[in-house]
């Protein structure tokens, strides 16, 4: 029997969608005319929730609501619906610091668990873009621009530690969604789980390699436990370009419900392991040799943009920054030699942070392959002796530089080794374990 989280919650169909909006005036003034006006389409794409669009005469809406089950599964994987709370808790904190970087949120409804906002339009989800091989030139600039501000402004660099411990401890109760990153992000896919879906039989030998790789678990621990501990920042979670919404000139990130006060890294990370992806099943999605290279060369170039503008930016807004705050007291850097030391530690506070980047994207690239939350990417090459090399180049890359994160300390080596893991083969594993 489906667990539903109070008498009154109803699972919307696109016409429920477009009743709740007639039934809330305020919402459908938005829209114009009256319902028999409208259209609406159901459009749910990531895993999880159902999203309708709805269209009257004089605009439209999005209403998203959290189903009670992981929506790609079905009833029989349970998942707290309060996650639609969190990522309401998440977009009204990051709000006065990204302004039109996310859309506008209309209402929220604790009992439907229901979110109506702003309709996105014409733009397109980032990865279906990148996949029709489509590039849309500010979003990498403007992710960095999104990470750079919540990171930094949720932090003890920007806030007195009392407010960070605020948003600690609200979104240290998004435990249901944390522990689906613990799972299927850092546990799943070096054990046998019935959820993996590594390619079978072609990746079999990588899967199984990956589960006897005692470096790259003890690795993959000590980044689990930085996700587990590290309280940096409040992150976004699941930072994919399937939560970035774009057009040639505007971006929107959307879908927090994963947010945590954890690394920094791990949003930028997790950004930078599906340009990884996207570069890797490039080269089996049918183009000429010349559209690959064309295409992955700007796949690279925006990484780099993509680091460096975050880079950059959070230091920036760091060194702009006159407000107090616990991490960097402003009675300690009074003097000019003060500052100086202030400002060399706001580089080794971003070149740690670079570590951390190299390290959950590779996490993040792995689990796309060998666990139970697949991409589009590889999945449509349709010859799977194809995907399997494509994918074995992107687990070959990514377990390298788990392994040797001592060399990328500057993301140019990170572009550099792509290439290197390019010929990476199903069915040897071990030829590239010391690249
Ligand atoms: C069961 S949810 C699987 C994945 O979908 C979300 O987008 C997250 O990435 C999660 O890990
Ligand atoms: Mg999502």
């Amino acid at each position: 029997m489906l667990h539903t989280p109070n008498h009154d919650y109803r699972i919307l169909d696109a016409q429920g969608a477009a009743g709740y909006l007639a039934a809330h005036p305020a919402l459908a003034a938005h829209l114009g005319g009256t319902p028999e006006d409208w259209t609406c389409r159901d459009v749910a794409d990531g895993n999880l929730n159902s999203v309708f669009l709805i269209d009257g005469p004089q605009g439209g809406l999005c209403v998203k609501q959290a189903l009670p089950y992981v929506r790609v599964f079905g009833e029989g994987w349970p998942m707290d619906i309060n996650r639609a709370r969190f990522e309401h808790a998440y977009a009204s904190r990051v709000a006065p610091h990204v302004g039109t970087l996310a859309p506008r949120i209309h209402h929220f409804d604790e009992t439907q668990f229901i979110t109506v906002m702003e309709k996105l339009e014409p733009h397109i989800i980032l990865r279906s873009a990148l996949l029709a091989g489509q590039r849309l030139p500010r979003a990498a600039t403007d992710v960095a621009e999104y990470v750079a501000r919540t990171a930094f402004h949720t932090s003890n660099l920007a806030v007195p530690f009392e407010r960070k411990l605020t948003d600690t401890g609200v979104f240290s109760g998004n435990i249901a969604l944390q522990r689906i990153t613990v799972d299927l992000v850092f546990t799943d896919p070096y054990i046998e789980n019935p959820r993996n879906r590594a390619l079978s039989p072609h990746l079999n030998l990588w899967a199984a390699s990956l589960r006897e790789d005692s470096a790259l678990k003890a690795a993959v621990a000590r980044h689990r436990l930085s996700y587990l501990c590290k309280a940096q920042s409040l992150l976004h979670g699941d930072l994919h370009t399937g939560s970035v919404m774009a057009t040639l000139d505007d971006t929107r990130i959307i879908d927090g419900e994963f947010a945590l006060v954890g690394p920094t890294g791990f949003d930028t990370g997790t950004f930078i392991a599906h340009y990884v992806v996207a570069w890797f099943a490039r080269s089996a999605q049918g183009g000429s040799p010349q559209d690959t290279a064309s295409f992955r060369a700007a796949l690279a170039d925006d990484i780099l943009t993509f680091w460096n503008v975050f880079a950059t930016r959070f230091i920036h807004i760091w060194q702009e920054w006159d407000v107090e705050n616990d991490g960097t007291p402003r009675s300690h850097f009074t003097s000019d030699t003060d500052r100086q030391a202030l400002d060399a530690f706001r580089r080794s506070h971003v070149d740690d942070i670079l570590v951390d980047t190299v390290a959950f994207m590779g996490v993040e690239i792995i689990r796309r392959i060998i666990g139970f939350a697949q991409l589009a990417d590889f999945h449509m090459i349709s010859d799977e002796a194809v995907r399997a090399k494509a994918m074995a180049g992107a687990l070959s890359f990514a377990r390298s530089v788990l392994l040797h994160l001592e060399r990328f300390g500057d993301i140019r080596a990170l572009l550099d080794a792509l290439t290197e893991h390019d010929g990476a083969h199903p069915d040897d594993p071990q030829t590239t374990r010391s690249v």
